[in-house]
């Protein structure tokens, strides 16, 4: 049985100011057009479809108009989970109504969720969606007193699952969390201060397969049939070197007392515009940047010049309209070496000028420089008389 798993969407997110919808809205019809091809048996979706609890309309109105398309144009059933950045009551609504037409959106945790029962030649798949829920949600909603980490209300929430499951039947889960060990990026928010939010990988064990969100570049996670799916794009410059992918799985006969085989196909969707890091002065960058067949990608600029540079941001997006960032590591680096900055409130204009000018150009200024410098204030000071007291 072929399912495609993808996680993260975070529709509705910001990337240096820029709303993303319409690079979302162009990925996802890209999914679309895979689920037409593969025609698998459910999407998943592994939490996160927002990227925040009140999205946008814009957001909500693309979300709908994918599920539709998959669900109602396709015939393909969704599964959709609430991840840590999802509102869950919201991601829920209407979820008894959606359930009937193919679409299971799990938003709070559900002591008592029936998975999506799926059939092949094989025989039965069950299909279980387990919505991220903070420690304190799960002892709430379990009624359970002793689930005090992100551990044991993950692992109330995987052992109903495997309760649920009909004999014989093989069994894939949904889940948001974070397995020890997985290569973690800067989009993603961590699900409780400290890093004691992660979860062992043997929690999953009995499952055929385990389709997880939370984790945005894409990988296994303890194991070929624990991983995750990454996000629909890259949402930090942290992310520039990653292939943002979906994961078509491919689920075999169930095997009495064991597991699946589970073979699995990372499938990418390329977004219109590519984050890219690029180094180099700033008349370099612009030198290359006239005959870069990509000057449409999102860049973060990391200019190696020494010194003053005006306005390098506007220059940049002369040739790089989409550059969201400029970095200076030399001339943070110099400023860094030169020790401590004088303290404004206490130090006279010469030596705030002689620190000025050593940090924008890197060196000292001159005797002749200093002399001018005070000549202008002095000139200042005879015409604007200081009136405060
Ligand atoms: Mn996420």
């Amino acid at each position: 049985m072929r399912l495609i798993h993808t996680a993260d969407w975070h529709l509705g997110r910001l990337f240096h100011g820029r709303h993303l919808t319409t690079d979302q809205a162009a990925v996802l019809e890209r999914l679309i057009a895979l689920v037409a091809e593969v025609r698998p048996a459910a999407v998943i979706v592994a939490g996160d479809l927002y990227d925040r609890g009140v999205p946008p309309t814009e957001a909500v109105e693309l979300l709908d108009h994918v599920l539709s398309e998959i669900v109602l144009g396709l015939g393909v059933p969704v599964v959709a989970i609430a991840g840590n950045h999802d509102s869950p009551e919201r991601v829920g609504f209407g979820a008894g109504l959606c359930r009937e037409r193919g679409l299971v959106m799990a938003g709070q945790l559900s002591p008592s969720a029936e998975p999506l029962l799926l059939a092949d030649e094989h025989g039965a798949l069950a299909l279980h969606a387990l919505p991220f829920a903070a420690p304190a949600e799960a002892r709430y909603r379990y009624e359970d007193d002793s689930l005090h980490d992100h551990a044991a209300a993950l692992e109330a929430g995987v052992a109903r699952a495997r309760a649920a499951t009909p004999a014989g039947a093989r069994a894939v889960l949904v889940a948001h969390a974070y397995v020890s060990g997985a290569t973690t990026s800067e989009s993603e928010r961590p699900l409780s201060l400290g890093g004691a939010g992660d979860v062992p990988a043997s929690v999953f064990a009995g499952f055929d397969y385990v389709a997880l969100g939370h984790i945005h570049r894409p990988q296994r996670a303890g194991g070929e049939r624990v991983r995750y799916a990454g996000s629909l794009l890259k949402y930090s410059f942290s992310e520039h070197d990653q292939r943002k992918s979906v994961t078509v799985v491919e689920v075999g006969a169930p095997v009495p007392d064991g597991l699946a085989a589970v073979a699995v196909e990372q499938v990418e969707l390329a977004a219109p515009h590519d984050v890219r890091r690029i180094e180099g002065t700033l008349a370099e960058i612009i030198a290359r940047g006239r005959t870069d067949p990509a000057r449409d990608d999102y860049i973060l600029a990391r200019l190696t010049d020494r010194g003053a540079l005006l306005d390098p941001l506007s220059r940049l997006r002369e040739v790089y309209p989409w550059t969201m960032k400029v970095e200076r590591p030399e001339a943070e680096r110099e400023a860094a070496g030169r020790g401590s900055r004088p303290d404004p409130r206490r130090a006279g204009e010469a030596e705030l000028f002689a620190d000025f000018f050593r940090y924008v150009t890197g060196d000292d200024s001159s005797p002749a420089e200093r002399a001018a410098f005070a000549a202008v204030v002095d000139k200042l000071r005879r015409v604007e008389p200081e009136t405060a007291p």
